[in-house]
């Protein structure tokens, strides 16, 4: 008998020609790359993805890894109706989506009552922001609620424009680009209903607060208040409409993105705010419009070097504003406060270090205040002492970043990239030698890969660049970017993976200037160049500005600038330094928990819907070690499930399983893969999961459910979706 290309034999046993099913194979690729024919080949991985891509499936599998490429469009797929489609659906049952592996992840956390973790990559406007959110809205609506917890599932997601308002910024690389990073962690009770919520930030990118590269904008807020705000509240904060009026505004020479509405995200953000309990909007708003007019704060210079401010009027203002006294201010913005032998002495500022002094107070009061707006919003969200809890974390980190100048940032997030990577291998690792399955498997492209970090990492801990940034930091007199660079030179210049101009033959490397050092990251190489390095690392603000500043009448920043902090002689941690802690103690939060992932891919720098760039995908495949997971997968076996799972979904194949099973599910599979003629080394029964080798065997046994639901035998429709 023949159907569709297959031949079936009279006991209903499938034997696959080889064309069969492959007419929709060819057109919309596979759902998951484990079952790729040449699963060695990256072409074959490539042009799967392209062709998904093309038929708007932006969703594929390599395991239980989701990857995703963003459609720069929006697509039909996040609709409520879809949040039921895979509402408690196993993750093969069901075409791939960002859905099914939350509700995996949610299931899993119930069943298996441990903590999970979904980890979001992928480079800068890949769409690990946009993930996240559908993630955190799928948790909103299908989880079971009550009155109570609808308003926090209300603040969970009311926290987004918020955080991204003050946090985000429009970048050459993506409009609404995430210039921090965020651990969120969604706390569930017994139940399964969210009860509470706690967000980690990382260091926000204070300097965009006074600078912009070409094309790119201050963080969102700004240009929401001058555009979205009444012209009461304008003419309270001394504002005018224009972002070209404003300093700190018009560096980038970009005050309108088209994609975005300030004056509706406005409305969003101002809405938000008493969602996620905030009264102190009035407070807010000072601060925001007091960094404009620091910005347009101007200075003079004196005959004997010294500064003075030129524009009074505004500096008036900006002390009301700010809360502080004015002449205060003044002093404070244009001299230093010395302490010599237990003498205090007070000494002019020339014009740069005013200069200075002014970008450091403005990326202080915004970065201090984003920081307690974080906090802010975790009282509202409020982790609950809850016995039987268990939580979801998410991870939304800034992309990898190679910009044409490469500086601190760039350093930092890089890093933070570089170290997650290393995440998933550790774990598998730790799955391949599940005991039974996987000791005889060959794990090479694993160890290659591990191999090839350990030196990496070796750049950043054992001669931690970190670390001596602070010894550089902590040098008496000018901090020097350039000595700091030969330090590095010192240390880690043998290293392979650092470059400078430097050659061992005496010569100059044309590549590298002689201000930068350049890394070869996973991801790619990337020169840094050290200037004002240092000077972001040290992150300094003058001892009077912050006294001035810890006497605000404004709570918000009465609050950000303790009077301890003052009194405190001893010098805070480098933010290099800070930044490397608290990703240590991420890595160790995300090590305690079952993780997920998604790999976001970016299709194209156009930012344009329907174009898949071969050349650009290529690299993100390479660099996201999409390749590797996939043989790490392949190296073992191809296809794993639960034992209920497997039965659930083949028992109609067999009239032994059909309709349901009795006795103890191991034997149940067992019985189904003798009737389907599997063979020993095409599969092996693990402690609650059977492993398949071989993609064959699958096609074979989804091509054999399909005829079986062809003949009308009564089963779940869903299963048509399968395998695509
Ligand atoms: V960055 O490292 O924060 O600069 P992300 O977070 O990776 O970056 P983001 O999620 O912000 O990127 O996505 C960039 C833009 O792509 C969004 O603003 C959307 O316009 C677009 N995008 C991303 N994912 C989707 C999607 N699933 N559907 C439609 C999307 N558009
Ligand atoms: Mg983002």
């Amino acid at each position: 008998m023949r159907y569709q290309g297959r031949e079936v034999d009279i006991e209903g046993r499938v034997r696959l020609v080889m064309e069969s099913a492959l007419t929709a194979r060819d057109r919309v690729g596979v759902q998951d790359f484990v079952l790729l024919e040449n699963y060695n080949s990256e072409a074959a991985f490539i042009e799967n993805l392209r062709r998904r891509f093309r038929e708007n499936l932006i969703y594929t599998y390599i395991g239980s890894v989701l990857v995703s490429v963003n459609p720069y469009k929006e697509l039909e797929i996040y609709s409520k109706q879809q949040m039921e489609r895979y509402r408690g659906v196993s993750f093969y049952e069901i075409s791939p989506h960002i859905y099914a592996l939350s509700d995996n992840t949610y299931r899993a956390m119930r069943t298996e009552r441990k903590d999970q973790c979904i980890l979001i990559s992928g480079e800068s406007g890949a769409g690990k922001t946009e993930a996240s959110k559908k993630i955190l809205l799928y948790y909103a609506v299908t989880c079971p609620t009550n009155d109570h917890m609808a308003i926090l599932g209300d603040r969970l997601l009311q926290s987004n424009p918020v955080l991204e308002a003050f946090g985000n910024a429009k970048t050459l690389r993506n409009d609404n680009s995430s210039r921090f990073g965020k651990y969120m962690d969604v706390q569930f009770d017994f139940r399964g209903t969210p009860v509470g919520g706690h967000i980690l930030n990382y260091l926000l990118e204070k300097s965009r607060v006074v600078h912009q590269n070409h094309g790119e904008r201050n963080f969102h807020i700004f240009y929401q208040l001058l555009d979205g705000g009444d012209d009461d509240l304008l003419i309270t904060l001394d504002l005018e409409r224009n972002p070209q009026n404003y300093r700190y505004l018009v560096k980038g020479n970009c005050p309108r993105v088209s994609s975005i509405s300030d004056k509706n995200n406005w409305k969003v953000v101002m809405k938000a705010l008493p969602v996620i309990g905030f009264t102190e909007e009035e407070k807010l708003l000072n601060i925001i419009a007091s960094v404009l007019h620091l910005g347009n704060t101007q200075f003079g210079e004196g005959e004997e070097g010294d500064t003075y401010i030129t524009t009074e009027t505004q500096t008036s203002n900006l002390a009301k504003l700010l809360g502080v006294d004015g002449s205060a201010l003044r002093e404070a913005l244009t001299h230093k406060k010395l302490t010599a032998k237990g003498e205090e002495m007070i000494s002019p500022l020339n014009y740069e270090q005013a200069v200075s002094a002014r970008d450091a107070l403005a990326k202080a009061v915004y970065g201090r205040t984003f920081t307690w707006l974080v906090e802010k919003i975790n009282q509202s969200l409020a982790l609950k002492v809850h016995k039987d809890s268990s939580v979801i974390g998410l991870l939304d980190i800034y992309g990898f970043e190679v910009l044409q100048q490469n500086s601190f940032e760039q350093f930092c997030i890089n890093y933070c990239n570089e170290k997650l990577q290393q995440l998933p291998f550790v774990e598998a690792q730790r799955h391949h030698f599940h005991p039974g399955v996987y000791n005889n498997c060959q794990f090479i492209c694993l160890t290659v890969y591990i191999m090839l970090y350990v030196p990496l990492s070796r750049v950043f801990k054992c001669n931690s660049v970190a670390v001596f940034q602070d010894e550089e930091c902590l040098r008496p007199g000018e901090t020097c970017d350039v000595s700091f660079l030969e330090k590095l030179e010192d240390t880690v210049g043998s290293h392979p993976h650092f470059i400078t101009h430097k050659l061992a033959n005496g010569k100059t490397r044309r590549v590298v200037s002689r201000e930068e050092f350049r890394l070869l990251h996973y991801a790619g190489e990337v020169n840094y160049n050290v200037n004002g390095f240092l000077d972001k690392n040290n992150d300094l603000l003058n001892r009077n500005l912050k006294e001035v500043m810890c006497q605000s009448d404004n709570q918000i920043l009465s609050h950000c600038f303790r009077r301890e902090e003052v009194i405190d002689q001893k010098r805070p941690e480098m933010a290099a330094t800070q930044f490397k802690n608290s990703l240590m103690k991420l890595m160790e939060i995300l090590m305690s928990k079952e993780p997920s992932y998604v790999r976001c891919i970016k299709p194209n720098d156009a930012k344009q819907p329907g174009r898949f760039d071969e050349v650009l995908v290529r690299h993100q495949v390479k660099y996201l070690g999409l390749m590797e997971n996939l043989r790490v997968r392949r190296a073992g076996f191809a296809y794993r499930r639960r034992f209920e799972a497997f039965l659930q979904r083949y028992k109609p194949l067999c009239p032994e399983t059909w309709p349901n099973w009795h006795g103890r599910l191991v034997d149940g599979v067992s019985t189904l893969v003798n009737h389907l003629g599997y063979k020993a080394e095409e599969y092996k029964l693990g402690r609650s999961k059977i492993f398949i080798r071989f993609p064959k065997t699958l096609f074979t046994t989804e091509d054999a459910l399909e005829y079986k639901i062809f003949l009308g035998v009564n089963v779940c429709t869903c299963v048509f979706r399968c395998v695509v």
